[in-house]
């Protein structure tokens, strides 16, 4: 049985990843984090009593700063595969813990990767690294003739999470080429899905989009409406996490669908998923933009209500504008077909937030409070 340890487990990709691995017929080791709640919603349904002997399934308390933590859990577990997927992911954040985004997005990876050599597992062990489109920053001087950014086009990070992607980068480059380990970099473009965590900002729009359509709120706040992101399913881009440490060789890989979109038309398709056809007002990333209610099929909203205003403490002290990937390469060598196009993920997304919309709705009726949580 080949044996599997992802860090990040409790995240959307990891939530996804242990599903695909354990279908394989993986034995599945995961980090997660000690915190005074729960938080492992997202593979709850994964669950195996640790009392069963056949238990494929098993979780480690650990962190992505403790290099002992983790160097006695990979001698352990003996892994021929290690995802690491584990980081402080959101680039916002990154701007207000910069040092903290540094230690865990960059030298997690080390830690990771010289645990392997310490342990003398180079040869046995393939290491996955959770690489980004971040990277490339979207300098429009460095996408290829083509327009796009593909494994040969230059980086230029533009948050503190991006510049501690990138030695996470070439760190793991280095350790392949230094001590010929089988490490790679994905290095995915947005992926999204009805796991998404609520203040990424496709889920903030379907999440909020779900509850204005069922009256359980009235209008929301973005920030930059402007920004186009290359927006894939998460399903088929942990699919690809398998595929690259499949390969023949150890290589570095862009994931992307090869269309971007932007905000503003992520906002636009979400309220068609429930029969709401939006109108924008205003321009330019500085405007005060709302949108306008019309067509309203299903419910009576009032026609020309403001449903979002452009919040421009959303706004970013740098920003990557646009982004679009080039999956050839990936397409080519291994195979890669995905299953969603952007279509199809808004409407999962929409499923999954209108569905729990509507259970609160139930609850709302029944006399419950529904608390708002805090972005
Ligand atoms: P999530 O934010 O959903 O998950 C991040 C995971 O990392 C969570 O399990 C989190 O634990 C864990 N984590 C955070 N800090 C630490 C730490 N100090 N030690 C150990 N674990 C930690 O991210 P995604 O699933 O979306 O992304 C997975 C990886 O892919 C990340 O590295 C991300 O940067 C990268 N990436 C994501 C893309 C995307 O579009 N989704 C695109 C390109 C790259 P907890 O649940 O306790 O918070
Ligand atoms: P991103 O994702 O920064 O691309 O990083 P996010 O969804 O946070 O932002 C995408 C774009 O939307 C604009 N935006 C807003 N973003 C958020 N979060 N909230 C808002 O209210 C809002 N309004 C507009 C942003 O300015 C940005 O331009 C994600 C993460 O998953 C990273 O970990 C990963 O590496 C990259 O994708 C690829």
């Amino acid at each position: 049985m080949k044996v599997a340890l992802i860090t990040g487990i409790t995240g959307q990709d990891g939530s996804y990843l242990a599903e695909l691995l354990l279908g394989k017929g993986y034995m599945v080791h995961g980090i997660k984090r000690r915190a005074s709640l729960f938080n492992t919603n997202r593979i709850d349904h994964l669950y195996q009593d640790p009392h069963d002997p056949n238990q494929r399934l098993k979780l480690h308390y650990g962190d992505l700063s403790d290099a002992m933590n983790l160097t006695r859990i990979i001698q352990e577990t003996q892994p021929d595969e290690i995802y690491n997927l584990g980081a402080m992911s959101h680039v916002a954040v990154s701007f207000d813990t910069p040092e903290y985004v540094g230690n865990i997005d960059g030298l997690g990876t080390l830690r990771i990767l010289e645990a392997v050599r310490i342990l003398g597992l180079e040869k046995k062990t393939r290491i996955y690294q959770a690489s980004t489109s971040e990277l490339y920053g979207g300098m429009p001087e460095n996408k290829n003739e083509r327009g796009f950014y593909d494994e040969s086009s230059p980086f230029y990070p533009r948050s503190p999470y991006g510049v501690a992607k990138i030695y996470g980068f070439w760190i793991t480059k280095n350790y392949r080429e230094a001590y010929n380990m089988f490490a790679c970099n994905g290095i995915l473009f947005n992926h999204e899905s009805p796991r998404r965590g609520e203040t990424f900002v496709t889920r903030k729009i379907t999440r909020a989009v779900s509850k204005i359509s069922l009256g359980l709120q009235d209008k929301f706040y973005l920030g930059n409406l402007e920004a186009k992101r290359d927006w894939g399913h998460a399903k088929d881009y942990v699919r690809m996490m398998w595929m690259i440490l499949q390969a023949d060789e150890p290589e570095d890989w862009v994931i992307a669908t090869g269309v971007t979109t932007t905000v503003r038309d992520f906002v636009r398709l979400a309220f068609i998923e429930v029969g709401i056809e939006v109108e924008f007002r205003g321009e330019g990333v500085d405007e005060k933009a709302y949108v306008l209610l019309c067509n309203h099929k299903n419910f009576q909203l009032e026609i020309g209500k403001e449903v979002l205003s452009v919040d421009p403490s959303y706004f970013r002290p740098t920003e990557v504008d646009l982004l679009i990937g080039d999956p050839s390469k990936a397409k080519n060598k291994l195979g890669w077909v995905p299953e969603y196009d952007l279509a199809s993920l808004v409407k999962d997304m929409m499923r999954g937030d209108v569905d729990t919309a509507k259970k609160d709705v139930i609850l709302l009726k029944a006399g419950h409070e529904i608390l708002r949580q805090a972005e």
